[in-house]
């Protein structure tokens, strides 16, 4: 089988040109002007940007978590991914505290093996350290595909180890060549936080958001750095939400160490004004939304370069499952819909408002993530051997986001009646149409795993 695409506007993370790409299978075989080949399929992309099929490292499908479970599965997650050109995404296995990693591992398997619709890792969120879990590490690492950790520095009880599991992790993680990413907010801050204000009785999603204040994540961002600048080990901060923890890397780096910093589309379009609505609990997720001066910083930071990916954070939950905190916002399950239009949003809010150019955009949508978590080029590229994932986008179409036409599996949108130009108009994985007129062709289980290994963006 083979495919043809016309006409072009081909933006990569570095070019801009006027293309045609010729696919066989799953490769991308051929890039020039006015390509003289015969293909099964022609696709005209005449007016269109065409660009690497875009990678959300930041989702959580099926997730276990605050006594239930993320609303989206494999299937419904991935192909809401797809539809807004996400070809590829990087879920979270969680170590159950006490337990192997190899067990949560067969347990993600069964769940998203046969119902993923796109291409998806795993990052292996460890949970609970010690020598058995070392052993484990160096085997996701040599014989699993599984280059990143996962660390909370939060969720006491649950999910956060403490800081001498955390150095013990880098020190085994660096030698075999993984990255530890981490969620970094002062657990124990939060912690004593919420308990005050619930003891007051301050029950309202508002109080969510001012338990979480800028310096529990500043602090530890800092601190994640150091511990990084003494083991060596690289690493990755995910959902950064403010000027404060970007300043607290900002600083580090000057000592040339290695850590990439990743932001989501909501910290960058959408403030904690929200939660004085009624409806507040929508947009509860941790770290919460901040302001519109860190919104601007995170920008900055794109364009410095201190910012590398826009992620999702993608965990939705319904609002039946939001009501499980109607009388005490720390029961509110946390996160929010998101991982469909997060390319769509960067495109309008970035691009067409002279955020970021072009290429930036692709940098920071597709291909810093594949570089970063070891799966460049094969993946966020358009070049010769690449995985033929490729989105067809349409610059100039106006829509509305709403719930009553998105994909994902969640009963409201954060984003309802939200006005974007942009849309996602084709989508390739693996050279096969998965997205065209509105229609996903593909079936659950056609979405392959994605063996990663080192990361090309450390040397
Ligand atoms: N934050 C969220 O909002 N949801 C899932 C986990 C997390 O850290
Ligand atoms: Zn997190
Ligand atoms: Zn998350």
């Amino acid at each position: 089988m083979s495919i043809l695409i016309k006409n072009g506007r081909v933006i990569t993370a570095s070019d801009d040109c006027q293309a045609d790409i010729f696919i066989e299978n799953e490769t991308i075989r051929a890039i020039g002007k006015d390509l003289d080949m015969v293909a099964d399929e022609t696709i005209d992309a005449s007016g269109k940007l065409v660009f690497p099929g875009c990678i959300d490292p930041h989702v959580h499908l099926d997730m276990p978590f605050m006594g239930t479970y993320s609303s989206d599965d494999y299937e419904t997650g991935t192909r809401a991914a797809l539809f807004g050109g996400t070809t590829s995404v990087i879920e979270f296995i969680l170590q159950t505290q006490g337990d192997t990693l190899h067990n949560a591992l067969k347990t993600w398997q069964e769940k998203s093996i046969p119902k993923a619709v796109g291409d998806f890792g795993y990052h292996m969120a460890v949970t609970d350290f010690n020598d058995d879990v070392a052993k484990e590490v160096v085997q996701m690492i040599e014989e699993e595909g599984i280059s990143s950790f996962k660390t909370f520095m939060a969720y006491k009880g649950a999910l956060m180890i403490d800081d001498g599991q955390m150095v013990q992790l880098m020190k085994v993680v660096k030698k075999h060549g993984g990255i530890v990413t981490v969620h970094a907010t002062n657990g124990d801050m939060i912690d004593s936080l919420i308990s005050k204000n619930l003891e007051a009785g301050n029950t309202k999603p508002l109080y969510h958001y001012l338990s979480q204040p800028e310096v529990t994540e500043a602090e530890a961002s800092g601190r994640f750095c150091d511990m990084l600048n003494y083991t060596g080990c690289p690493g990755y901060i995910v959902h950064m939400t403010c000027e404060g923890a970007l300043n607290a890397v900002r600083k580090r780096t000057q000592r040339n160490q290695k850590v990439f910093v990743e932001t989501c589309t909501q910290y960058l379009m959408i403030d904690a004004s929200l939660y004085e609505q009624e409806d507040g609990a929508k947009w509860v997720m941790s770290p919460p939304l901040r302001e519109k001066k860190d919104q601007e910083a995170l920008w900055s930071g794109i364009n410095q370069g201190i910012v590398q990916v826009v992620g999702t954070d993608h965990c939705p939950f319904t609002l039946e499952q939001k009501a499980m905190g109607k009388d005490n916002f720390a029961k509110i399950p946390n996160g929010h819909p998101a991982i469909e239009h997060r390319i769509e949003f960067m495109y309008s809010e970035g691009v067409r408002k002279g955020k970021i150019s072009l290429n930036k955009f692709v940098e920071v949508c597709s291909t810093n993530a594949a570089k970063i978590f070891g799966m460049y080029p094969k993946k966020g590229a358009i070049g010769i051997g690449s995985d033929a994932d490729i989105v067809i986008f349409d610059p100039n179409k106006e829509h509305t986001i709403s719930v009553d036409t998105h994909h994902m599996n969640c009963d409201y949108s954060g984003y309802e009646g939200w006005k974007v130009t942009g849309k996602t108009e084709t989508v390739l994985l693996r050279g096969k149409v998965a997205i065209s007129n509105n229609e996903c062709h593909l079936n659950p289980g056609d979405g392959k795993f994605i063996p990663r290994g080192k990361s090309s963006m450390v040397i």
